[in-house]
């Protein structure tokens, strides 16, 4: 675990400080049709609105660190579809638990993406953990997601993205990134974004 922690912190400090609404575009370009895309509360989901708005994007409001607990209920639900989830460090922070659970169940059609700015942008840019001490990369590794990297810049994240949409055992991407804010502001509509969803992934 040593040198798992060793190699992951290696790779962070590697990598490029990327910016999230560039690479949320990149990310959107690169779906094909049904994938569903989970937003996690804040930045992640302001700038997945901004990269175009699709009925299988699902936007995550007020509660942190849910985007990919949601994203694992989706996954397991529709094996057949593609699911990705867009975290900030923070978030995955609070709710680290769910990836001991996600590498547990192992969703063959799971990607976890995060966007890891270091910081509680939304709420006034206190530094987190992810900051300081804590990689989530190695953490991500130690709960059994043996598929866990940092891209180390956007062509990786690209490529990376690629790889794990064909994958057979769920992924975790993570990506540092700077402090620009988000491009745009999700409409705070949660009824309209939850039957918009559903109907999205073909429920309703
Ligand atoms: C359970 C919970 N605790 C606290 C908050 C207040 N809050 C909203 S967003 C946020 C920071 C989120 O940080 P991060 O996930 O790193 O995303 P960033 O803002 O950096 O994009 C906080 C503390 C909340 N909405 N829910």
């Amino acid at each position: 675990m040593a040198d798992v922690k060793r190699d992951a912190l290696a790779r962070a400090g590697n990598a490029k400080v990327m910016n999230r609404a560039d690479l949320m575009r990149r990310l959107v370009a690169r779906l094909k049709q049904d994938e569903a895309v989970i937003g996690g509360i804040g930045n992640t989901n302001f700038d997945l609105w901004a990269a175009g708005q699709r009925p299988q994007n699902f936007y995550m409001l007020g509660s942190m660190g849910l985007a990919f607990p949601i994203a694992l209920g989706v996954a397991l639900a529709q094996p057949e579809r593609r699911v990705i989830a867009l975290e900030g460090d923070g978030s995955l922070v609070m709710q680290l638990g769910c990836l001991s659970t996600i590498a547990m169940l192992a969703p063959k059609n799971l990607s976890l993406v995060l966007m890891d700015n270091g910081i509680y942008q939304i709420t006034g840019g206190q530094p987190t953990p992810a900051a300081a001490t804590t990689d989530l990369v190695a953490v991500a590794q130690g709960c059994g997601l043996a598929d866990s990297v940092w891209a180390s810049d956007e062509e990786d994240f690209e490529r990376l993205i690629e790889a794990s949409l064909k994958a057979s055992a769920p992924s975790f991407i993570a990506v540092r990134i700077d402090t620009q804010p988000a491009v745009a502001t999700t409409h705070r509509d949660p009824v309209q974004i939850r039957e918009r969803f559903m109907h999205g992934i073909g429920i309703r």
